[in-house]
């Protein structure tokens, strides 16, 4: 009894402490303690640039370098003195950890180059991120004691992009790397445009934040607290240099100079370079991330044809932009069941450096691993996307909003709707906070679709609630038969997994899986904007790019069909103009669009 009352008492004296800390904010997480130095290291051309080196205390043997390569500016020496967080002690126990500011950023010397392209090779002075990558390494290697004479590199985003950079031309040192999220194409899949249609609360948020001050991640403030109403009282997207940023926004005027798929976006695409794994790579990707979700896996692809020494894998889970460096449990209002991103750096970041540059473990990788959503389970492939047990099936677009998985007669019937640029669909629900960086934004891709399912400018077809689970891994294409009143046009696809009405969790909720934008004007090249001959149904092709998700008994599975997403996507004109970056309004007009019986949308199922 005494014992009991005892127990007791420690367990209010413990609540009570638990508390107290929470309602003063003080929760005792450990903390890890790093030794912090901040240098300039010099590039060949002479620039110098900033780098913190963070090295465990007291290390017992030589250790290797984690290098992390940003434009976002490098950790503060006063939050490092506070100690890192306990998601940190494996890097702060076992790495030398390399942050480094890239050229022109923070109190980094040199230009800052929004995706600074390879130098021409002829070029024997050129400099790039390869060069600055190889010669960081070659300098950390020399200068900085009790190293192992090994390094790898990681990022997310711009910093996996800067990490693929590296591993084109790899220092000899340098002998692993994970991009997560690394762009591949800024005009094709990623930050700036999708299929040359361009992002444009994005692009304009984002180069504003990186090109306003050197020394700052800036956010632009806007004087409106819906920013569906500020973009589109913005009207015709000349106006934007002319109001806001005067000339002195280097990527915004890049954007205006090429509205088509020019030598300048195609030298800045990985596409050329990639011709050879010159060192073990993993690429990570997210399926709702909200910025770099075709880079991984373009990335993955492209080396994947060179990789005979099978040193190039594939990651996918069920995360936004960087949800793998926090935690993976959720996103939004969707559960998986299990802490996803903890799997991911317990299971497959930490052991795989540990193995390169530790010379710890032996590596059981599967070529891919993906987290199947929905069924909530990770999965191995031996290819992705899988080659075999997969099989496509068409599911059409049919009368009555149907969707079915038998094709319709030939019969020339279709569904309409009435596109008008002035009353744009906005891409997430009103009103609409900034884009860049969120936090909103984060989530938009697993917000519930139906704040948009009665909009008469969205089509929705749906299937019968599902006998069986459908399960698929692999790419999703859509195939639109369409025709425009206009003589240019958007096309959105959007694939959808709807709850049960009387789900437990989520009734009736409309869950994104895939999408995608494509614009009419380059439908025949991306090169080459042409008219689009008004009236005349056309295919278009929308590649919604790979996945792993099962519809559950019960589902139903919905596409939904659109001309606008405002403001991420600019407007249409609907009207060909050679360059929308230099259309007027009048250019902006409504047009009638029309999707024919025979479209569908191809998926991979599990046999
Ligand atoms: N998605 C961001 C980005 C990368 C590269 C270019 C432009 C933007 C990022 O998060 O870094």
């Amino acid at each position: 009894m005494k014992r009991a009352i005892f127990c007791l008492t420690i367990l209010a004296a413990v609540l009570l402490v638990a508390q107290t800390a929470e309602l003063v904010g003080q929760t005792e997480e450990p903390r890890v303690y790093v030794d912090y130095r901040d240098v300039m290291i010099p590039m060949r051309d002479g620039a110098r640039l900033e780098t913190v080196i963070l090295t465990p205390k007291n290390a017992k043997e030589p250790l290797p370098f984690l290098i992390d390569r940003t434009p976002y500016g490098v950790p503060a020496k006063e939050a490092v003195a506070k100690g890192l967080s306990e998601r940190q002690r494996w890097r702060s126990e076992n790495y030398i950890f390399v942050s480094q500011n890239i050229r022109g950023r923070f109190q980094s010397e040199g230009k800052f180059v929004m995706f600074h392209p390879p130098h021409d090779p002829k070029d024997s002075k050129g400099i790039d991120e390869t060069t600055d990558a190889w010669d960081t390494v070659d300098w950390l290697i020399k200068n900085v004691p009790n190293n192992n004479g090994r390094a790898g590199i990681a990022g997310t985003s711009y910093d996996g992009w800067t990490a693929v950079m590296a591993a084109l031309d790899p220092h000899p040192a340098l002998k692993a790397a994970i991009e997560q999220a690394s762009p591949a194409d800024q005009f094709l899949g990623d930050d700036f445009h999708h299929n040359g249609a361009f992002r444009l609360s994005y692009g304009f948020e984002y180069s504003a934040s990186l090109e306003t001050s050197a020394t700052e991640n800036y956010r632009f403030q806007f004087d409106r607290a819906d920013t569906y109403d500020w973009y589109l009282g913005l009207g015709p997207l000349s106006n934007a240099d002319e109001k806001y940023f005067h000339g002195k926004v280097p990527t915004w005027i890049d954007f205006l100079r090429h509205p088509s798929y020019d030598a300048f976006w195609q030298r800045q695409a990985f596409a050329p370079y990639l011709k050879a794994v010159k060192i073990p790579i993993i690429h990570t990707a997210g399926w709702w991330d909200q910025e770099d979700f075709y880079g991984p896996q373009k990335i993955y692809e492209l080396l994947e044809r060179h990789d005979s020494e099978h040193r190039n894998f594939f990651v996918a889970g069920p995360w936004n932009h960087g949800g793998w460096n926090g935690s993976g449990s959720k996103l939004g209002a969707i559960d998986f069941g299990s802490d996803t991103a903890l799997h991911y750096r317990e299971k497959i970041f930490q052991p795989w450096f540990d193995h390169w540059l530790r010379g710890e473990g032996d590596l059981k990788l599967a070529e891919a691993t993906v987290f199947e959503t929905g069924a909530n389970r990770w999965q191995e492939h031996d290819t992705w996307p899988p080659k075999g047990g997969v099989e496509s099936r068409h599911l059409y677009l049919r009368e009555g909003r149907k969707l079915a998985f038998d094709a319709p007669g030939p019969n020339g019937a279709f569904d309409e709707y009435v596109s008008d640029p002035a009353n744009p669909v906005p891409y997430r629900p009103r009103p609409v906070p900034a884009t860049y960086p969120g936090p909103e934004w984060r989530v938009w891709l697993v917000q519930d679709q139906r704040f948009v399912d009665h909009r008469p400018d969205v089509l929705t077809w749906q299937t019968d609630p599902l006998p069986a689970d459908i399960r698929i891994a692999g790419d999703i294409v859509t195939n639109l038969i369409a025709s425009t009143s206009g003589t240019d046009s958007d096309w959105v696809a959007k694939l959808i997994d709807v709850y049960p009405d009387d789900a437990k969790e989520l009734p009736g909720y409309q869950l994104m899986i895939a999408d995608e934008i494509v614009r009419a004007r380059f439908r025949n090249g991306f090169e080459k904007p042409e008219p689009v001959p008004a009236g005349r149904p056309l295919s278009y092709t929308i590649d919604l790019h790979t996945n792993a998700h099962s519809f559950l008994k019960g589902h139903r599975i919905m596409v939904q069909v659109q001309s606008t997403w405002f403001p991420v996507y600019d407007r249409n004109p609907q009207k060909f103009v050679p360059n929308i970056f230099e259309a007027h309004a009048a250019d902006y007009v409504k047009a009638t669009q029309r999707i024919y019986r025979g479209s569908n949308v191809v998926l991979p199922v599990i046999r």
